[in-house]
Parts: structure tokens; sequence; C-alpha cells
């Protein structure tokens, strides 16, 4: 199963930050993630048999970044 999410995530200020969330998310069984510094958005691909929303949004605040889910 694949679940899209996207997410505004606040507080990158360089394209490490970014990279550092992608590499993060992308570690985490069954997501597939993208990081946008300039839009200060997250595309997500997941399957909710494996990861829900809140380990993958608690995963970024956990860095240090602030996260908005979109509805
Ligand atoms: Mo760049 Mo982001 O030096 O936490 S990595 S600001």
């Amino acid at each position: 199963k694949d679940k899209k999410l996207t997410v505004g995530v606040t507080g990158m200020t360089c394209a490490a930050c970014s990279s550092r969330i992608e590499k993060v998310l992308n570690k985490m069984t069954g997501v597939e993630a993208e990081v946008n510094l300039t839009t200060e958005k997250a595309s997500i691909h997941y399957d909710p048999d494996n990861v829900s929303v809140d380990e993958i949004t608690a995963k970024i605040e956990h860095l240090g970044y602030g996260v908005q889910v979109e509805k």
C-alpha cells in the first residue's frame, strides 16, 4: 500500500537541513521522502502497514524542525 502525505517543514535554513531530513526519513521502513528547502515542504510516500503519520512527523520534530501536516 502506498499513501501520500505532504507536510510543511519550518526551520530549514540550508540545503544540508533538507538532505538531513530526507536521509532520516528514507531510512524508515516503508517511507520514501523528498524534502524541498525552497517550498518548505516534504513530499512523502508511505506504507501505513509499516509506519504511521505520527511516527514520520515525530522524526522530523526530533531533528529540531517544525512540522505541519496538510489537510
Ligand atoms: Mo545548515 Mo540546517 O549549516 O540544521 S544543516 S542550517
